[in-house]
């Protein structure tokens, strides 16, 4: 294959800002640390970016990589124990990655949950 061949750009099926925290690494438990991030979800995963995905800003620095989270296999569920903020859900991958989700907006992040939800449910299971 000619280097020039682009990969198209996977369908961003949803896209904003959610409150996230990474509370596991690999099976290995991290201090919890929420912050604001741009998540952008697609058939297959979901990148959490440190601000706006906005292209050109992106472009603006080379060699910038979002956190990927691979949505094979993965689970999804409602935590009221795992924070002592309302509205929170743990999605957590096949690697052992765990990430929490939240926001204060009842509507905003049960339509995150149905799209990521949707989303896991149509693929293979690994
Ligand atoms: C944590 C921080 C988190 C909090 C967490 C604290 O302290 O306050 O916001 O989680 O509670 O340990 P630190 O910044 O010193 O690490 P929530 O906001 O989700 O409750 P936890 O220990 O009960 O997880």
């Amino acid at each position: 294959l000619s280097e020039n061949v682009k990969v198209p750009e996977p369908v961003v099926e949803k896209e904003g800002y959610l409150l996230k925290a990474r509370i596991a690494d690999g099976g290995k438990k991290l201090r919890k640390n929420w912050s604001t991030s741009w998540v952008v979800l697609t058939a297959r995963k979901m990148e959490f970016y440190k601000e706006s995905k906005q292209p050109a800003l992106a472009n603006l620095k080379p060699g910038y990589k979002p956190e990927c989270v691979d949505l094979c296999g993965a689970r999804i569920e409602w935590t009221s124990e795992k924070s002592s903020r309302k509205n929170v859900f743990q999605i957590t991958t096949v690697s052992g990655n765990e990430f929490l989700l939240q926001s204060d907006i009842d509507f905003l992040i049960l339509d995150w949950f149905h799209a990521i939800k949707n989303a896991i449910d149509r693929l293979p299971k690994e």
